[in-house]
């Protein structure tokens, strides 16, 4: 057998030693593009995120909801694939056929529509906003707005007739389109308007400006958007189904791919990913994973993964390691591919982009993933506290939590993510369905953790990512000093209030 060196560890077991800053070091200077996929030296990747956090291809995490919200933001979703092909590549359509405030101006409803009609022609055409009119044209006076997901938390039953709901709309003041969106934004004010619908010189309605998105928009840069203003979204493959899982999510219009498996130094991969170079060439993006060590990572890029996931047994839900002893610590196991990483980079001018995948818990994990050499990071745990993710939100014990069960637990029947191949069902479960302190939503916790990310960076005097990998300095802790470093030796006032 080979003995590796050292033990192998956690992010726990690390903290950053700041470095100098200079006065240019402050956090609104700091940027966090990162690359997502592999790119030649001295060319730009073809995909980027502006901030380096991905959501896990987990039921309990990334749907199309997950997406838009995390997109927003700056990262990438990566729509589970433990569901049929179907409904997978129609939740990647709603997410690239989400436009804030578009209608389509033949809906053809009237005042006899019901809900159910609405939301049929919202699914059937991807829209994320449906305008109802008491005529069913553009022209006619507006009853309502039917957005996301406005009917699960309305009391509204599926016959409910377009007419008796959402009546506050009764004006309709249009803005011409071309209208900017400054001048949308006054109209709405002065006539107290929750959403503006723009016309066309035809009166066509085209779509609605909103108070809030208005809002949103303009406190958020880092919005991620491809060349046709859509949303950026990715979908997990697995290594059996991908001739045709595949063509269907690309045909979605998935931008980015990634094969889910919980060990990914396998054959199955390279012939999925032989698969995808056969069939589209360079075109279609996609990750590989997951592996543990500089071998691991070596054969994927060489066979030509996009970008490779680091990560086996440190995911909160995980118990791969109780079951079958395998996986490595997560942070040596990013440094050691980190450094893989630049060796084939040397080697080649190729850069593969890798991602930390799992075992976040703190906030400074994320930034500790960054500075040992991590791209962008994956998290599932995090995500799913969010209003965004696609679980219930329960009352347990007087405080509110959100489900959030592994890909490897019963519950999610994700076989084919831990089998080796072959017809055989794996016939014992690699992790376990939970609870989740649920936290409130995506936009407020990804805004506090990246002004983290963002601060420590400056401690480190980086204001990018690869400057904080190069400048980083990064010690071991003892035990001892990790109790050191949270309150101690005192009596806390307020236990809640401590979290
Ligand atoms: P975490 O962010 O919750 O710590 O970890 C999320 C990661 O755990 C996922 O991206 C995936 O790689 C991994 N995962 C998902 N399901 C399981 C399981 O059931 C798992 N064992 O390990």
């Amino acid at each position: 057998a080979f003995y590796f060196e050292e033990p192998s560890r956690t992010f726990n077991e690390y903290l950053l030693v700041p470095g100098y800053s200079s006065a240019e070091c402050r956090a609104e200077n700091v940027s966090l593009k990162t690359p997502l996929v592999k790119f030649k030296k001295g060319e730009e990747p073809a995909l980027s995120l502006n901030v380096p956090l991905v959501s896990a291809i987990m039921q309990a995490v990334s749907d199309d909801n997950m997406a838009i919200a995390l997109a927003k933001e700056g990262g990438v979703s990566f729509i589970y694939g433990s569901q049929s092909i179907e409904s997978q590549a129609a939740m990647v359509r709603r997410v690239k056929n989400y436009k804030a405030g578009f209608v389509p101006s033949d809906s053809n409803l009237s005042p006899e529509s019901t809900l159910k009609d609405v939301l049929d022609l919202k699914e059937k055409t991807g829209h994320s906003t449906m305008a109802v009119t008491a005529d069913g044209t553009a022209n006619g006076k507006l009853l309502g707005v039917v957005t996301g997901r406005d009917y699960r938390i309305s009391r509204l039953s599926m016959d409910t007739k377009v007419e008796t709901f959402m009546t506050s709309y009764d004006k309709l003041i249009c803005a011409d389109l071309g209208t900017s969106l400054k001048e949308c934004n006054d109209m709405i004010w002065d006539n107290k308007l929750n959403a503006l619908p723009v016309v066309d010189a035809e009166q066509r309605l085209h779509y609605f400006v909103f108070r809030k998105d208005y809002e949103n928009r303009k406190n958020n840069p880092n919005e991620l958007l491809d060349e046709n203003k859509r949303y950026i979204v990715g979908a997990g493959i697995n290594t059996r189904d991908y001739a045709t899982r595949v063509p269907a999510l690309v045909e979605a219009g998935a931008d980015v791919l990634c094969i889910d498996s919980s060990e990914g130094f396998s054959e199955w991969q390279k012939l999925t990913i032989d698969w995808i170079r056969e069939n589209y060439g360079d075109t279609v993006k996609v990750g590989a994973g997951n592996v543990v060590d500089a071998e691991g990572f070596r054969f994927l890029a060489e066979c030509g993964a996009d970008f490779v996931k680091i990560g086996i047994g440190g995911g909160s839900i995980c118990i791969t390691r109780e079951q079958k002893g395998i996986g490595r610590g997560q942070a040596t196991a990013t440094i050691e591919v980190a450094k893989a990483r630049d060796e084939y980079f040397k080697e080649t001018g190729i850069y593969v982009p890798i991602c930390s995948d799992g075992g976040i818990v703190h906030d400074y994990h994320m930034t500790l993933a960054l500075a040992m050499g991590s791209d962008f990071i994956m998290l599932g745990r995090y995500f799913s506290r969010f209003d965004e993710s696609p679980t219930n939100k329960v009352q347990i014990n007087g405080q509110y939590m959100k489900e959030y069960w592994g890909e490897g637990s019963a519950r999610a029947r994700n076989w084919q993510r831990y089998d080796m191949g072959g017809d055989a069902k794996l016939s014992f479960e690699e992790g376990v369905d939970s609870y989740v302190p649920y936290a409130g939503s995506l936009k407020d916790n990804v805004g506090l953790s990246l002004s983290k990310i963002k601060h420590t960076m400056c401690n480190c005097g980086a204001l990018t990512i690869p400057e904080l990998q190069q400048k980083a300095k990064i010690t071991l802790v003892s035990a001892t000093s990790i109790v050191e470093g949270g309150a101690h030796d005192v009596v806390l006032k307020d236990s809640k209030e401590q979290k």
